[in-house]
């Protein structure tokens, strides 16, 4: 396949929440949806889903759209793809900027199965129908409107609750929450707030019986995850750290983890990924989807991803309703009983809603052969 056009749309939609983390506070998500054309008129979707802050990891969605215009979409300039494993190969001459690779390798993955009739659940293995779900809840020191809110998501179904912590709101939410709810699973995630100096304030989370702790150091510390990781009985779960199989290996090598929180934008898109799936499998690391706040699209991309029957730890893929007042597809995705259905359709399964996309979006067309 040949791309012959790239149409976007730059969105921005506001939360039904504020979400709130150690590094800061976010009212509207910011995204861009990419409309990958072929030779046969064939379009794929991929979503460009970094933050505005580099607060997060470094890329932001305007060092991406400078990537993505300049350096990426240069490289598709006739080329002729025979599979989207290609992208990440042809991709390697820019070193890092995964958030910019995968919005286009993901939308060549779309367009790739679109053009083969295909549902993209159908390149991975073993894969089923239901996704287990959990949701991520912002930090919220108004520790009654914490309560109502886990009250809330665990009364949906929700099958897993994970708290955002930081220094001086740890141990008192996790008290309040064990007392209220002694037998949910809940894990913490500090988005590298915390440092080696906390190791023995850290230890005493292990009295929560929490199912792990996401990202407690900084994300391109692997030895003082190691040393924590060496005195803590809860497992650590690795999120900002991984950006490739390779970060895998060494956060395996040196003990930095048990558990890792994939996110396909994050690690360059869905070949990488698929690789850090297989290491899991074969170094019995806990693998399990993460979320960027993603729309419909990225949403919808994350469940065909995580059909694989790997993901049996509950993945942070809310209903849309958990995000957003209105999606930009045709019809939300819906949570029921704690699972979401993998969408039907061909690719990613899902439909964009173009009345919504120009309600929330700007439209330009970024590449035309
Ligand atoms: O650290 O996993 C994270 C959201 C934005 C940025 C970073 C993170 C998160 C989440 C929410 O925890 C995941 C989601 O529901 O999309
Ligand atoms: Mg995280």
């Amino acid at each position: 396949m040949k791309i012959h056009r790239i149409d976007r749309y730059r969105v921005r939609l506001p939360l039904r929440i504020p979400f709130e983390t150690s590094y800061g506070r976010l009212t509207e998500k910011a995204f861009d949806i990419l409309l990958v054309t072929d030779e046969l008129g064939t379009q794929g979707i991929g979503e460009l889903v970094p933050f505005e802050q580099p607060d997060y990891i470094e890329e932001t969605i305007d060092t991406a759209r400078i990537i993505i215009e300049n350096h990426l979409i240069p490289l598709l300039k006739n080329t002729d793809i025979q599979h989207p494993k290609e992208v990440s190969v042809l991709f390697d001459v820019v070193k890092g900027n995964q958030m910019a690779k995968s919005s286009l390798e993901t939308a060549i993955w779309d367009l790739y199965a679109k053009r083969n009739d295909k549902s993209l659940k159908e390149y991975f293995n073993d894969t089923r129908d239901h996704i287990p779900v959990g949701v991520s809840v912002g930090i919220q020191t108004d520790l009654t409107k914490l309560s109502n809110q886990i009250t809330h998501y665990i009364s949906l179904g929700y099958q897993r609750i994970k708290l955002k912590i930081r220094p001086g709101y740890d141990l008192k939410p996790l008290e309040m929450i064990r007392q209220k709810f002694p037998d949910i699973s809940i894990m913490v995630d500090a988005n590298s707030a915390y440092t080696i100096q906390d190791i023995p304030h850290l230890k005493q989370l292990d009295a929560y019986n929490l199912a792990m702790i996401e990202q407690p150091f900084a994300a391109n510390d692997f030895l003082d995850h190691a040393q924590l990781q060496k005195e803590l009985e809860t497992d650590i779960c690795l999120d900002e750290n991984i950006r490739t199989l390779k970060d895998c290996e060494l956060a395996f090598a040196l003990g930095s983890c048990r558990a890792i929180n994939l996110k396909i934008p994050r690690v360059g898109g869905i070949t990488e990924a698929m690789k850090i799936v297989d290491f899991c499998k074969e170094k019995e690391l806990l693998v399990w989807l993460g979320g960027m706040f993603e729309s419909g699209v990225g949403r919808a991309l994350n469940l065909q991803f995580a059909s694989q029957k790997g993901f049996t730890f509950p993945g942070d893929i809310s209903a849309s309703d958990r995000y957003y007042y209105e999606e930009i597809l045709t019809k939300p995705i819906e949570m029921q009983n704690g699972v979401i259905s993998v969408p039907a359709g061909l690719g990613i399964g899902v439909s964009l809603s173009l009345e919504a996309l120009l309600k929330y979006g700007i439209y330009d067309t970024i590449y035309a052969k």
